[in-house]
């Protein structure tokens, strides 16, 4: 819905009221809307996105990457750009650090689900490679604290990935390999890395005014009109 269809609806609502007030006729009508559009607007100005799914303040999103294993398209050097150009709640991203089981829950909840064929091994990349640790975000140069490796992991010294598809230890985690294009470069078969996980660090939910509560925004904007109307009649 754009923002002239919402605020001729919240009009239509506010009708009533505005004849209370003697707002009435075509003037007044366009001059709500015109002051609920710029309401909405102020608004959409510190909205932020609804995309990332929050854990404590950080905002967190899996992002797929189509075409994961041609060229770079999806190395761990593409992604990591990608995250760290990417903005939520106007904090840049980086590729997620996890320092927790209950952060990594969080981030496997975003894919829970959404591999639903059987015995699929596929997995997102994380911030971080064995055995420098984590790469980028507020953790940067620290050793892995929480780990959550699967099997005989890592075993490459490779960069981190978490396995999201429904096989092959699901939640934990893996170092690539060098088979393919090298080590930070997903392969379909041995590291197949589909896409990577963002996080925004400290991003409060700012949450967008109910249509409602704009109502009055666009009645004060009429009475404001409608008191330098009366300001200017000549005396
Ligand atoms: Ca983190
Ligand atoms: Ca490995």
């Amino acid at each position: 819905m754009t923002n002239m269809e919402r605020c001729l609806r919240i009009n239509d609502h506010g009708t009533a009221v505005m004849k209370r007030y003697k707002f009435v006729g075509a003037k007044a009508h366009w001059f709500a809307i015109v002051g609920c559009m710029i309401g909405l607007h102020a608004a959409s100005i510190e909205r932020v996105e609804a995309a990332p799914v929050f854990f404590g303040s950080n905002g967190y999103e899996f992002i797929e990457v189509s075409d994961p294993f041609t060229g770079g398209n999806n190395s761990w050097a593409t992604a990591s750009a990608a995250a760290a150009s990417r903005v939520f709640g106007g904090a840049n991203g980086h590729l997620a650090t996890i320092t927790s089981q209950a952060e990594n829950d969080a981030l496997f909840g975003l894919v829970s689900g959404l591999i639903t064929q059987p015995d699929v091994f596929a997995g997102a990349w994380l911030g971080g490679k064995e055995p420098e640790g984590w790469l980028v975000g507020p953790e940067i140069g620290d050793l892995f604290s929480y780990t959550n490796w699967g099997g005989v992991e890592p075993n490459n010294m490779g960069y981190a990935y978490m396995s999201i598809g429904t096989k092959n230890a699901p939640s934990q985690w893996f170092d690539d390999s060098v088979v393919g294009l090298g080590q930070g470069f997903p392969h379909a078969l041995n590291d197949p890395v589909i896409g990577y996980f963002v996080e925004y660090e400290g991003v409060a939910p700012i949450p967008l005014p109910s249509t409602a509560s704009l109502l009055p925004v666009g009645l004060a904007f009429v009475g404001w009109l409608g008191w330098r109307r009366r300001r200017a009649v000549p005396r």
